[in-house]
C-alpha cells in the first residue's frame, strides 16, 4: 500500500460541503495558527491528512471517498427526470386510457413517483427522536500526547471536524422541543484516525447504574402503551412509579425537575460524556476521565409557564434558535473540559467512578480545558444530515477507552444494533454523514443498500492472492488498554453503588433559593400530574433522604402529609467529601456577559415614539441584539413623528415567551392602543412573570401599570427610562445580560 492511498481520506469531498465558504472549512490535519475560524482553511483540491498532501482528485477509488460533491443534488436549470434518468415529460398528470378513463398500470412515472414517496420515511430513534443538528469543528489547545494519543489532541491548533445533534429524549419525531426533559449532546470527531463519537448529555449523571434497566426505564417515560400519552412529558404515572421504585433515579430527577431540563437554547446549555471514559497515551499508559462542554454564553434556562406557553407558540423554538443563531454568523462554542485521575485516587472517593449515578465534583477533581468546538454551518438537508446521523457509542478511536461502567457496556451494543433497523441494514457507515474522513479498508461486504464497488477477488484475510492487504495494523491500530480482569460471572453491583442520595443531597444544597424552588415547583408540578396517590407518596418519602425542606416544599404544594423517609438500601452510607459544589448551580456559568442573538421586542402601534423606536433599535441591533417591532398585525404603522416602521411581528405571531425582554416605547396614542388591547397586556405579565428584562420610555409605563407592573427599584430588570432613548438602552443592555431577574419571583406569581 503506497503512502498515498494509505492517507485517502475516505471522505475527501467534505470540504465541497462548504460550498462558497470552502474557505472556513475545517480540513482534518488543518492547523491553524489563530483562534480565528475564518483562518486556516484548506483548498478543494488538496487535503492534508496526518501532515501528508493528498490530491483528493485522485481518490475516487471507494464510491463515496473522493468527491461528496457526487452525492450533493442541485437541481437548478436542470430537466426532470426519473430515479433512472429518463426525462419526466409531464409531472402532472398519471397515463389514462381517455381524458375520462381509467388510469393505466403501464404508468411507471406515476408508479415510481408513488412507491418513492410511501417509502420516504425510516423509523425514528426510540428515544431522543426528537433533534437538531449542525456542522463545525473541533480545536485542540496543546498537544495532549501525555495522556492521549488520540490524535484530534495531538496538536495546538489542530481542527478535526464535527458533527453535533442535540436533542430531547422521550417526544416523538415531530414533539415539542421545550418539553421538560434531559437533552442530548451527541458530537461525531471526524478524525484523521477514524470517527469518534462522544455521545453525552446536558446533565452528567443518569438515570440508571446498569443498562440492564435501560428499556424499563425508557418504557416507563415514554408515552403510556394503552393510550399513546403523554407526549414528550415525564408528567405521568409509569414514570413516576419506576423511578420512585429505582432510588439510583434520584440524583437525576434533582437534574431533571431542575431549570437544565427547559433549557433556554442549545447554544446555552453544557454537554457530559456522562461516563467515566479511559485516555490512553503512545506508552499504553491510562488515566481516568470526564468530558465536559461548557457553553461560552454561560448556561441559561426557561422557567416552566414560558416552556409551556413557547411549546405552543413555537415548537422549534430551540431549532429555529440553533438554525438561525448558524445561519446570521453567531455559530456557538463550547469548551471542551476534561477532569483526569487515576485508579488509585478513584478507588478514595467516597462513591464508585463506574456509577453512572454520580459526578466528581469539580472540587475533588478539578476541569482541565483542552479545545473548543464551533458549530458554524446548518445541515443542507434535515434527512440526509440530522436524521440519518448514526452516533455509537462503540466509535471510538485511538487513545481513548471504555471503562467498565456497566450502563455504558450496553451501549456498546445498542448505538450499533439500533442503527441496522433505523437505517436498514449493516451499510449505514457508507451514509455520507457518518462515512468517516479516514480510509476504509476491509473485507466486510455486501449487505442491504451496499454502495461500494470493491473490486477484486479477495475478501478474506490473511491472503496471499492481494498480497496480504489489508493487512493488520498491529501497534498502530486500536489497542484495548489491557486492564487486568478477574471474578467470578454473577449479576449484583458494586457495594458503593448501594448509596443513592449523598450527590442529589450535594445538587440540591449546591442551587440559589430560586433555583431550589423551582426544583421543588417541577417536583410538585410532575407529582400533581400523577394519578395513584401511593406513587406520590414513595417519591415524596424518596426526597425525605435528599433534604427535608425539599420534601416538605412538595409535600406542602400536593396537600399531603410529610411520609416517612423511604428506608436505605446502604445501611451506613459512606460520608460524603463536600456538601456543597458552587459549580452545580447554573448560575456559576454565566457566560461571556455579552447580549448577542438576544432576542427583544419593541412593542408598538399607531402614533408610537419614532424616534425613541429608532434609538432604542439603532442601540440593540449594535450590541448583536436581535430586535423584532412588534406590533398589533404586521405590516406598516405610522409614528407620532410621522415616521413610517414595518411591523416584522405581532402580538399573535411573536408572544413574548419568543422574547428575551421588551421595549415599550413612548408616544400617548401607541400606549393607548395598547392599553385596550389584552393581548400586549398578556405580553407584558407574562413577559414579567417569566423574569424578563423590560423597559418602558416615556408614556410607555402607562401600559405597564394597566398590566399590574408596579415599579420597584430593587429589580434590576424592570426599567423606566428616564434619560434619553440611547442611555435607556444602554442601561437595558445592561440588564439583559443578566438574562433574568429571578428576584422579583413571588409564590403565587404577583402578575
Ligand atoms: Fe442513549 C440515542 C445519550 C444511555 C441506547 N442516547 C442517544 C442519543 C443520545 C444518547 C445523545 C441520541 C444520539 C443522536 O442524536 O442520534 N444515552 C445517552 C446517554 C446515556 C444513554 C448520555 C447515559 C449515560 N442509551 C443509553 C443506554 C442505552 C441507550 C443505557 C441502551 C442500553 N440511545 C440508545 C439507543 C439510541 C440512543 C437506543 C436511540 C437512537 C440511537 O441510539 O441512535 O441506541
Amino acid at each position: 500500500v503506497g503512502d498515498t492511498a494509505a492517507a485517502m481520506p475516505h471522505n475527501a469531498g467534505k470540504a465541497a460541503e462548504y460550498g462558497a465558504d470552502a474557505a472556513r472549512c475545517p480540513f482534518t490535519g488543518a492547523h491553524v495558527a489563530t483562534a480565528d475560524p475564518s483562518v486556516g482553511a484548506s483548498t478543494l483540491s488538496e487535503t492534508e491528512v496526518s501532515g501528508k498532501t493528498v490530491d483528493a482528485a485522485a481518490a475516487g477509488v471507494n464510491a463515496v471517498g473522493g468527491e461528496l460533491a457526487r452525492v450533493r443534488a442541485d437541481a437548478s436549470a436542470q430537466m426532470l427526470t426519473t430515479n433512472q434518468g429518463v426525462r419526466v415529460a409531464d409531472n402532472q398528470h398519471s397515463l389514462k386510457a381517455g381524458l375520462r378513463g381509467p388510469a393505466l398500470l403501464k404508468d411507471f412515472i406515476l408508479r415510481e413517483k408513488i412507491t418513492h414517496f410511501d417509502h420516504e420515511r425510516i423509523p425514528e430513534r426510540i428515544v431522543h427522536a426528537r433533534g437538531s443538528a449542525a456542522h463545525g469543528y473541533f480545536e485542540c489547545y496543546k498537544p495532549l500526547t501525555d495522556l492521549t494519543a488520540a490524535s484530534l489532541f495531538a496538536e495546538q491548533g489542530k481542527r478535526t471536524p464535527v458533527f453535533v445533534r442535540f436533542s430531547t429524549v422521550a417526544g416523538e419525531r415531530g414533539s415539542k422541543d421545550t418539553a421538560r426533559d434531559v437533552r442530548g449532546f451527541a458530537v461525531k470527531f471526524y478524525t484523521d484516525e477514524g470517527n469518534w463519537d462522544l455521545v453525552g448529555n446536558n446533565m452528567p449523571v443518569f438515570f440508571i447504574q446498569d443498562a440492564m434497566k435501560f428499556p424499563d426505564l425508557v418504557h416507563a417515560v415514554k408515552t403510556e402503551p394503552h393510550h399513546g400519552m403523554p407526549q414528550a412529558a415525564s408528567a405521568h404515572d409509569t414514570f413516576w412509579d419506576f423511578v420512585s421504585l429505582m432510588p439510583e433515579s434520584t440524583h437525576m430527577l434533582m437534574w431533571l425537575m431542575s431549570d437544565r431540563a427547559i433549557p433556554r437554547s442549545y447554544r446555552m446549555m453544557q454537554g457530559f460524556g456522562v461516563h467515566t471514559f479511559r485516555f490512553v497515551n503512545a506508552q499504553g499508559e491510562s488515566r481516568l476521565v470526564k468530558f465536559h462542554w461548557s457553553p461560552v454564553l454561560g448556561t441559561h434556562s426557561q422557567v416552566w409557564d414560558e416552556a409551556v406557553k413557547v411549546s405552543g407558540a413555537d415548537p422549534d423554538f430551540h431549532r429555529r434558535d440553533l438554525w438561525e443563531a448558524i445561519d446570521a454568523g453567531n455559530g456557538p462554542e463550547w469548551e471542551l473540559g476534561v477532569q483526569i485521575f487515576t485508579e488509585e485516587e478513584a478507588e478514595r472517593f467516597s462513591f464508585d467512578v463506574l456509577d453512572p449515578t454520580k459526578i466528581v465534583p469539580e472540587e475533588l477533581v478539578p476541569i482541565t480545558p483542552i479545545g473548543r468546538m464551533v458549530l458554524d454551518r446548518n445541515p443542507d438537508n434535515f434527512f440526509a444530515e440530522t436524521e440519518q446521523v448514526a452516533f455509537c457509542v462503540a466509535h471510538v478511536v485511538p487513545g481513548v477507552d471504555f471503562t467498565n461502567d456497566p450502563l455504558l457496556a450496553g451501549r456498546i451494543h445498542s448505538y450499533v444494533d439500533t442503527q441496522i433497523s433505523r437505517l436498514g441494514g449493516p451499510n449505514f457507515h457508507e451514509i455520507p454523514i457518518n462515512a468517516p474522513l479516514a480510509p476504509v479498508h476491509n473485507n466486510q461486504r455486501d449487505g442491504m443498500h451496499r454502495q461500494t464497488i470493491h473490486r477484486g477477488r479477495v475478501s478474506y484475510e490473511p491472503n496471499s492472492l492481494a498480497g496480504g492487504c489489508p493487512f493488520q495494523a498491529g501497534m498502530d491500530g486500536y489497542v484495548p488498554f489491557p486492564e487486568p480482569v478477574a471474578g467470578d460471572e454473577l449479576r449484583g453491583h458494586p457495594e458503593k453503588f448501594a448509596e443513592h442520595y449523598n450527590q442529589a443531597a450535594l445538587f440540591f444544597n449546591s442551587q440559589t433559593d430560586w433555583e431550589q424552588r423551582h426544583i421543588i415547583n417541577a417536583f410538585a408540578f410532575e407529582l400533581s400530574k400523577v394519578t395513584v396517590p401511593a406513587i406520590r407518596q414513595r417519591m415524596v418519602a424518596s426526597l425525605r433522604n435528599v433534604s427535608d425542606e425539599l420534601a416538605q416544599g412538595v409535600a406542602d404544594q400536593l396537600g399531603m402529609v410529610l411520609p416517612e423517609p423511604l428506608p436505605r438500601a446502604a445501611a451506613q452510607p459512606p460520608a460524603p467529601e463536600i456538601e456543597v459544589s458552587p459549580a452545580l448551580s447554573l448560575t456559576a456559568r454565566p457566560g461571556d456577559g455579552g447580549v448577542a442573538t438576544r432576542k427583544v421586542a419593541i412593542l408598538a402601534a399607531e402614533g408610537v415614539d419614532g424616534a425613541a423606536v429608532a434609538a432604542v433599535a439603532d442601540m440593540l441591533i449594535r450590541a448583536g441584539v436581535v430586535v423584532r417591532l412588534v406590533g398589533q398585525r404586521i405590516g406598516p404603522l405610522q409614528a407620532e413623528d410621522g415616521s413610517t416602521w414595518d411591523a416584522d411581528a405581532s402580538l399573535d405571531n411573536h408572544p413574548s415567551g419568543l422574547f428575551d425582554g421588551a421595549v415599550v416605547p413612548g408616544g400617548v396614542d401607541a400606549v393607548g392602543r395598547l392599553q385596550a388591547d389584552g393581548r400586549a397586556l398578556e405580553f407584558l405579565r407574562d413577559a414579567f412573570r417569566h423574569g424578563k428584562t423590560l423597559m418602558a420610555l416615556g408614556a410607555g409605563a402607562t401600559l405597564f401599570e394597566a398590566a399590574g407592573i408596579t415599579p420597584d427599584a430593587s429589580d434590576g430588570g424592570l426599567l423606566t427610562g428616564s434619560g434619553t432613548p440611547a442611555n435607556s438602552a444602554a442601561a437595558f443592555i445592561q440588564a439583559l445580560a443578566k438574562h433574568r431577574h429571578p428576584e422579583r419571583e413571588t409564590a403565587p406569581p404577583g402578575v
